[in-house]
């Protein structure tokens, strides 16, 4: 075994230094004690190499827009503050006049990719999520929309009265791009039942993922970490996800997504630490090793820990985004909006370089 001097405190962290380097797959046992090192700067070390390797010194950055049309959801999760009942004086939903105006508030804007999810909403017809589509591509062709988490897309499918394969094939050709990772918490049957027992189970979210796959629609996946999760939850949730991944290839990015307490029935629960924000993203790209990019959502993190992010695995740190409630609404002190100048200049300052991307990654010139 090598004994690498002065990169790890951590003895434990030596063999798997020898896996990642030989490019061998970590297993259950290495994502435990990744999780449990205090050594952050050797769990970084290691997951630079996979980063580096990857992606050299890139990385990227989009130029998009979040748009939440609706906050009504009938899955009362109880880490979730942005879920609200129909007679709850918070909630809302956007009429498709409103969403196309906001998407024509902003035509003059170089966005490639607008991101859109909601709650589960009880009696929204299908027709509204296949005319928010079709709307939103006639006044803006040329972007791609990310819309509706696999858990909106298996309640569509169930208000549709179709199978979710029909459900996507009608979304898609009305102008659906690809899926959003959320709605994945963490598939841990004692979290589900715990935190959001109506949801739709861990199968269920797979199985649409790994459907849209199939038909060559690409999606995200994303980990809920921070709240009563045990380190072996989430490094069962991260294999499963790489075990999908082995069998369609058609996730895109990994995002782990910082539980905020505020405003949830959890609500005595800490924020996440810096520490933990940077152990998940590290950590995603180590078990990972089949997907192509790690995004770091400064949204939750902050701009700051996505920036020292680049340096523990991340190559993404997602984008403008404009308008987001889903955090917000759980107490994030972030902004609403990153500019350009602001996202180049912290990945220029992390020594790495930028890259404008579009959702699928490519380059935007
Ligand atoms: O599914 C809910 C999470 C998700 C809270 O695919 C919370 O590129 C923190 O999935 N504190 C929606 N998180 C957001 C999401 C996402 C975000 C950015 C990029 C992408 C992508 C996907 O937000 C939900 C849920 O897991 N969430 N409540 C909360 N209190």
């Amino acid at each position: 075994m090598n004994q690498p001097n002065g990169l790890f405190t951590d003895q434990k962290l030596f063999p798997i230094y020898d896996k990642v380097r030989a490019q061998e797959r970590l297993d259950l046992d290495d994502g435990l004690a990744l999780y449990q090192t205090s050594d952050l700067l050797g769990l970084g070390h290691l997951a630079n190499l996979v980063r580096e390797r990857l992606h050299g010194s890139r990385a990227y950055y989009i130029y998009n827009q979040h748009i939440n049309y609706s906050n009504i959801c009938i899955n009362g999760c109880r880490f979730c503050a942005f879920g609200k009942t129909r007679q709850d004086p918070q909630a809302y939903e956007m009429s498709l006049e409103e969403i196309f105006a906001k998407v024509r508030e902003r035509l003059a804007e170089p966005i490639t990719e607008l991101h859109i999810v909601g709650g589960l909403h009880p009696d929204l017809p299908f027709s509204y999520y296949v005319e928010m589509l079709k709307g939103i591509k006639a006044i803006r062709p040329q972007v791609h929309i990310q819309a509706f988490t696999a858990v909106e897309i298996a309640h569509l499918a169930h208000i549709a009265q179709m199978s979710v394969i029909d459900t996507l094939e009608t979304l898609k050709e009305a102008g659906l791009g690809s899926l959003p990772g959320g709605g994945a918490e963490v598939f841990s049957p004692r979290i589900r039942q715990a935190l959001c027992p109506r949801k739709l189970p861990p199968e269920g979210w797979l199985e649409v993922a790994q459907t849209a796959h199939r038909l060559g629609l690409k999606s995200n996946a994303t980990m809920l970490y921070g709240h009563i999760e045990t380190m072996a939850e989430r490094v069962e949730h991260l294999l499963r996800l790489r075990a999908a991944q082995d069998e369609t290839d058609g996730f895109l990015a990994f995002i782990p997504l910082a539980f905020h307490p505020r405003n949830t029935k959890l609500e005595h629960l800490n924020d996440t630490t810096g520490f933990d924000d940077l152990k998940n993203l590290a950590v995603a790209r180590l078990l990972l090793d089949n997907f192509p990019h790690i995004k770091a959502f400064w949204i939750m993190i902050g701009p700051k820990i996505a920036q020292l992010s680049l340096s523990f695995g991340v190559n993404d740190i997602d984008g403008t985004v404009m308008e987001e409630r889903i955090t917000h609404m759980a107490g994030a002190q972030t902004a609403q909006a990153l500019t350009r100048a602001e996202l180049l200049h912290l990945i220029r300052e992390a020594g790495r370089e930028p890259l404008e991307r579009d959702t699928l990654y490519n380059v935007v010139s």
